[in-house]
């Protein structure tokens, strides 16, 4: 072989090695979680598998509404993160793809149960409480009594001091409402949000951003999963997070594959690496203080245990059907939304 010839298949070698991205194809997915965490997962996935992630972080029902709006050419491959009701509600409507991983043995018989319940079209990822966080330093000032049970959260002395997320796009807020339902029955339910709309200060897009703004003082209270609240204390405010006393409602946090997704390996090989217990151990770099769901994933020792926190046997088959969420939806925005401030 002649000198020249040698040289340019050694040089044509280092080139394609540089290039491990192109090689290894590309990943367009949508993040539920916080944005923190979902920026520290797109990045550890690139550097270990090359695979390039385009990574948009949207709140659970906006995802839900996209994926839906995108079903004949769909634009996203994996949805990582979010509420697990709409990922259930996209699996019944057939939006998102049955698939088995190798890694379902070692997951949690919540996830498992999440997985078998949808045809095996979405899977558990992590698990968290629904309750709130309120800002301890502004309770003080103001002479607030601490709210422990939801019923407190109507105390006229809390006028303007709580916020929550809107149902529509947060699947926290969806969480909150869908938990209320079961803990007091519908109507009830209702008689319940519309009192606790006149406290409200403002319905936010995302699902955390109430206890942010609690945590830097420009609202008392924000109704959002315990672990939001917690990264918040984590984070150096002062915000303590509350299990309400009637009960409440949790979330089986979820992952799904898009039907008819075009980086169909790259989504399988997402949905594998997020399921492994050392990656989900990492999570709480990024404070994110969920319960994981690989049985070997390291608990954080931040995160609130379900074993001290008062929980229904929340219905996922009832509050993850696609005919629910509208009837629930609908009758927030007409009964609630609408007087909104
Ligand atoms: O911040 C983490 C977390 O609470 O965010 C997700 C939550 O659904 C936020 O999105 P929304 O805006 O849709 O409410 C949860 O799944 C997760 O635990």
């Amino acid at each position: 072989m002649k000198t020249t010839t040698l040289s340019l298949m050694l040089f044509a070698g280092t080139a394609l090695a540089a290039l491990p991205a192109q090689a290894a194809g590309s990943l367009n997915l949508i993040c539920s979680a916080d944005v923190v965490i979902c920026e520290q997962m797109t990045g550890d996935f690139q550097k270990e598998t090359g695979i390039k992630v385009n990574m948009v972080r949207l709140s659970s029902g906006e995802t839900y509404a996209k994926i839906r709006a995108e079903a004949r050419n769909p634009k996203t491959d994996l949805w990582w993160g979010g509420t697990g009701d709409p990922h259930l509600q996209a699996a019944s409507d057939g939006l998102t793809l049955e698939y088995k991983s190798p890694m379902l043995d070692q997951l949690q018989d919540w996830a498992k149960k999440q997985a078998e319940g949808s045809g095996y079209r979405t899977v558990g990822i992590y698990a968290g409480a629904l309750g709130w966080g309120y800002n301890t330093e502004i309770f003080s000032k103001k002479g607030l009594k601490e709210p422990k049970c939801w019923a407190d959260l109507l105390d006229a002395s809390l006028k303007g001091e709580i916020q929550m997320a809107n149902p529509n796009s947060s699947g926290t807020a969806y969480t909150a409402l869908a938990s209320l339902v079961q803990i007091m029955g519908e109507d009830q339910a209702f008689d319940y949000l519309k009192k606790l709309n006149g406290n409200i200060a403002q319905y936010t897009k995302s699902g955390s951003a109430p206890v942010k703004a609690a945590a830097r003082g420009e609202a008392g209270l924000g109704i959002v999963f315990m672990h939001d609240a917690v990264s918040q204390t984590a984070e150096g405010f002062p915000v303590k997070a509350i299990a309400p006393c009637e009960g409440t409602g949790y979330e089986i946090g979820s992952m799904s594959i898009v039907r008819g997704a075009k980086n169909l390996d790259s989504a399988k090989a997402w949905y594998d690496w997020a399921l492994k217990p050392e990656v989900q151990s990492r999570m709480k770099d990024a404070k994110s203080f969920q319960l994981p769901s690989n049985k070997s994933a390291e608990v954080p020792k931040e995160a609130p245990r379900f074993e001290d926190i008062k929980l229904i046997d929340y219905d996922f088959a009832t509050f993850g059907d696609a005919e629910k969420r509208k009837s629930l939806l609908e009758r927030w925005d007409r009964e609630v939304g609408a007087s909104a401030n």
